[in-house]
């Protein structure tokens, strides 16, 4: 990467501290941060995400007909129940003789009948219903355009008809709990369409008038099919729609709601589902959309409006990303899509990262269920990999650039969930292991499944709960909040440590006392085996997290102890003898694309191998060459935070633009991946961790924070990676591990400056290029301190 840079080290002369005045707050010209089009939806991957944590729609902006499909965050097939598999901890013993004596055939088939998940797989996540709007008198429509406003959260559909324009107005109000669809006319008396509720399920739909403003939508999930037949469609859901028309009228009947001569109509829906929690659909959803319909009444759109976008907005301008560039801005966004491979614009990079900041936002808030592998959109009754949460890369993908990113609050339904993964995740440790503590394999669904499915081959492995809960000590780090440490992180901590100190095994070939995990997977290469690299990383950090949490809280003691005792035996990185970094402890292969590059993860999300680590460090280097720049989605959104660890910009950029290609089209390093048209992320299919970590790689590359110095504080590592394609540019309201809040601005690739804010009172440790600036130790709770650069 950039020389740039590290030329001017050289002339970096102090940190000064100094106090400044209150920030100014940046200004909000927003209008780059938009997805425009100038046509509708014609498939659903065109169509415009909205959501409020909950409830999630998109928005086709058909003229003629437009199309509102719908989900709700709890709709799942099946019912509560347990996937633990009786007997399983009978068979661990023979598992690891028979990987030990290399019979991984004999191994995969005893695990097939013996260890896995009742029933094999996991439940589907499912499409709740489809609002539908019908315009007559639409033909010769002109002016068309549909946009996504990412500050303001509004999708907005515009188009022309014999000289009246005709908007219509999209959003998902976290305050309100609802979605709201506001359609207008530049003249009065002009608006008149109809509408009405759809659902897929089959089983029990009904549609009816509730009451003069209100349709009703009622039914039952359908039972799973094929593969998912096991789960069953139990679960009963309610949306409403309500109307309020200015001037004309709007008529209620169970056929939908006819609209006619008004000046403009509000529509609100709400949807609701009987799931109370992982454990019972005891929930009432017509109780539950009638309170939040009547949250609202007396209260005019203007406020609602209002309230969402204050809302929207306090999380969305924390951070403001200027990477220069910006001659595409012009053209329509799947337009800059297509032609980024030739005309590539760093400000189309900045857009897709507002956008990942906008989607957390949108389908991750407080109260509502942790974003799945769409987040919480979804079409299908049967969508690929049952749209549910694979954690052995995905969901946690999901959530990087939640601290990062200052969206910390959107972190929260993910901690919901590993509180309901360390009780069923019990049930599997005892049942599979018997171990104590936690366990979870490499997925889970609405039921919090813990156990191993599909396939033992890649099904067991069992550090997926425990990659999960390293979540838990990273929101401590950038928080330094202490009550949650104390209340919500160190029990699920402790939970998840205790499970691997029963679990490890010793070593019987090197003869070292090495601790080493199996019977388990590097996910998903290789099959069944002992001493996978990533488990060792994962479960050394969590040890060491753990350990140092109860420090903090004096408690357990001995338990730490224990633990650091342990942690210091597990099986250390290895290097191969081709110079990479080994994927397992016993056997090699390290020539191949895969899309998976699991034993990465000390670099990244992990902490274990930076540049003090010089030979791990290339080897990853080594590693990352073989495995190429191609990928799916989410394996290039690794990739852009693997390069961006190992502080090289410009290949971080090379990955970048590779990603930044149609969905579909053939591009750089391939294989796969890309973007949609509207900017969701392409396995393909579409899975939303893609969006996810290209948001998280791109703050990597502009600040990292998880080294520490010899005391124990984190270095706020300035620009590791700036790519000389952002020659330019600004970010602000970034965070850092220790409790910081960091702007920078930079130009031709050199820092010109950069604020950071203390919000806890650590000291400040600054790194810049390869020179660590003299630490201001004593920062205090509010206090912004200045990075300066000036000259020789
Ligand atoms: C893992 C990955 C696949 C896909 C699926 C949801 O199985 O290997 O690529 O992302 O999860």
């Amino acid at each position: 990467m950039s020389s740039m840079i590290r030329n001017h080290v050289a002339s970096i002369v102090a940190l000064t501290a100094i106090i400044v005045g209150p920030s100014v707050a940046l200004s909000a010209d927003c209008s780059h941060l938009t997805l425009k089009y100038d046509e509708p939806a014609s498939g659903w991957t065109d169509a415009l995400p909205v959501g409020n944590g909950s409830m999630g729609a998109m928005v086709f902006g058909g003229v003629e007909k437009d199309r509102i499909q719908f989900n709700h965050d709890t709709m799942w097939a099946g019912e509560p129940r347990s996937y633990a598999h009786e007997g399983a901890v009978e068979v661990l013993p023979e598992l690891r003789k028979l990987l030990y004596e290399g019979k991984q055939k004999e191994a995969h088939e005893l695990g097939m009948e013996r260890f896995m998940s009742v029933p094999l797989r996991q439940a589907p996540y499912q499409p709740f219903g489809d609002l539908w709007l019908e315009f007559a008198g639409t033909e010769g429509a002109t002016d068309y355009r549909r946009a996504l406003d990412l500050d303001g959260a509004l999708a907005t559909t515009m188009y022309t008809v014999d000289g009246v324009e005709y908007t219509r107005t999209v959003f998902a109000s976290y305050p309100d709990g609802l979605i709201a669809i506001r359609v207008e006319a530049d003249k009065p008396g002009k608006v008149s369409f109809a509408a009405s509720l759809s659902t897929p399920h089959e089983k029990a739909p009904h549609v009816a008038r509730l009451d003069d403003t209100t349709l009703r939508l009622t039914g039952v999930v359908d039972d799973g099919k094929g593969k998912q037949a096991a789960f069953k469609g139990v679960m009963g859901f309610e949306a409403r729609l309500q109307v309020e028309a200015e001037g004309g009228s709007a008529v209620v009947s169970d056929a939908g709601i006819q609209v006619a001569d008004a000046d403009a109509v509000v529509l609100y829906l709400v949807g609701a589902t009987t799931y109370k929690n992982y454990g019972s659909l005891d929930a009432d959803p017509a109780a539950r959309c009638a309170a939040l319909l009547s949250g609202i009444a007396g209260k005019s759109y203007a406020r609602v409006l209002a309230d969402h976008q204050a809302d929207h907005r306090e999380l969305f301008r924390r951070v403001q990303l200027n990477l220069g560039g910006g001659h595409s801005a012009a053209m329509s966004t799947d337009e800059r899509l297509d032609k980024y491979q030739s005309n590539p614009d760093p400000d189309f990079v900045a857009l897709l990262f507002q956008f990942g900041r906008y989607l957390l936002i949108a389908s991750s808030r407080p109260g509502g269920a942790a974003a799945n592998l769409q987040g919480l959109w979804n079409e299908s009754k049967s969508p690929s990999w049952e749209s549910k949460y694979t954690i052995n890369i995905n969901t946690e993908m999901n959530y990087w650039p939640a601290e990062l990113t200052n969206l910390s609050e959107c972190h929260e339904p993910l901690f919901d969930m590993l509180k309901d993964l360390a009780i069923t995740g019990a049930e599997i440790a005892k049942v599979h292991y018997g171990a104590r503590g936690w366990v979870t394999h490499h997925n889970t669904d609405g039921w919090r499944g813990a156990a191993p499915i599909n396939n033992s081959n890649h099904g067991i492995w069992p550090t997926g709960g425990a990659w999960l809960a390293t979540h838990l000590w990273e929101r401590y780090l950038f928080t330094g909040d202490e009550d949650f440490l104390r209340d919500t992180a160190y029990p699920l901590l402790k939970g998840a440590s205790e499970f691997f100190v029963d679990y490890l095994i010793k070593d019987p070939v090197f003869g070292q006392g090495w601790l080493v995990s199996g019977p388990s997977n590097s996910p998903e290469r290789g099959g069944l085996v002992m001493g996978p690299t990533m488990d060792h990383q994962i479960i050394r950090y969590i040890f060491n997290a753990t350990a140092e949490a109860s420090g903090i809280l004096i408690e357990d003691h001995e338990f730490a102890a224990e633990l650091g005792d342990l942690a210091v035996r597990i099986a250390p990185n290895q290097v191969g003898q081709e110079g990479q970094l080994k994927e397992w402890l016993y056997t090699e292969s390290p020539k191949t694309t895969h899309r998976h590059v699991s034993h990465l993860w000390g670099l990244h999300p992990g902490d274990e191998i930076t540049p003090l680590t010089h030979d791990l460090f290339e080897a990853c280097k080594k590693t990352l060459e073989f495995r190429g720049d191609g990928g799916t989605g989410w394996s290039r959104g690794w990739k852009v935070n693997f390069w961006a660890r190992l502080r090289d910009g410009d290949h971080m950029d090379t990955i970048l633009h590779g990603f930044c290609k149609p969905c579909g089209k053939k591009g750089p390093g391939d294989s796969r991946g890309g973007f949609y048209k509207n900017l969701f992320d392409a396995h393909p299919p579409f899975q939303i961790d893609g969006n996810f970590g290209l948001t998280s790689g791109v703050a990597e590359a502009l600040l990292q924070s998880h080294m520490r110095d010899e005391n124990g504080s984190h270095i706020i590592d300035l620009l590791p990676a700036l790519p000389s394609a952002w020659a330019d540019g600004s970010v602000s309201g970034l965070r850092a591990r220790g409790g910081f809040d960091v702007s920078i601005s930079w130009t031709e690739g050199r820092l010109a400056k950069a604020e950071i804010k203390s919000r806890l009172g650590n000291p400040l440790v600054v790194k810049l290029g390869d020179q660590i600036l003299v630490p201001h130790r004593d920062t205090k709770p509010g206090e912004a301190c200045v990075v300066k650069v000036e000259a020789e």
